[in-house]
């Protein structure tokens, strides 16, 4: 059952909340969020919820800078961070598990691609000097710190 391999005490995050903050709306200064906390790929994925957010999604050319921008910062250079893909459900069918949708239109694999070495299915970045905004599929189950991003929000009408 899905539900009871979520039903995990939540990860210990430490993060101003300022940060973390559900109602600033997104922008390009704050669109992501690096928790430098160490946990598993599903806590992560819980600890964003936990937040209002979620697990970060690189969708674009322009968000991949994005993050360029934040992973080139002297605080975040030594880490290896989780972000939303995986293939868990299906081998090698990998997917960003915040939305379902396919990773199809961007994609950023590292130098061997996603090589499944020893069953790894989950997405992380940060691993590869050269291009730290390159991906690699690792074992979900290994501790690494996460991005989580601000959940998009409709526009609201200027008229009440
Ligand atoms: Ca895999
Ligand atoms: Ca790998």
């Amino acid at each position: 059952m899905y539900v009871t391999a979520f039903s995990l005490s939540l990860p210990l995050i430490v993060a101003t909340s300022l940060a973390l903050n559900a109602n600033v709306p997104a922008t390009r200064f704050n669109k992501y969020v690096v928790i430098n906390t160490p946990v598993t790929y599903f806590e992560a994925w819980r600890g964003c919820q936990y937040y209002g957010q979620q697990l970060a999604s690189i969708t674009t050319r322009e968000e991949n800078e994005i993050l360029r921008e934040l992973l080139s910062k002297p605080e975040y250079i030594n880490h290896t961070y989780w972000i939303a893909g995986t293939d868990i459900g299906r081998e090698g069918q990998w997917v960003w598990i915040t939305s379902n949708e396919p990773v199809v239109l961007f994609t950023n694999w590292g130098h061997v691609g996603p090589d499944d070495s020893n069953i790894q299915d989950c997405m992380t970045v940060g691993q590869f000097a050269d291009d730290r905004t390159l991906w690699d599929d690792v074992d979900c189950e290994k501790m690494f710190h996460f991005i989580c991003e601000r959940i998009p929000r409709k526009p609201v009408s200027r008229y009440h």
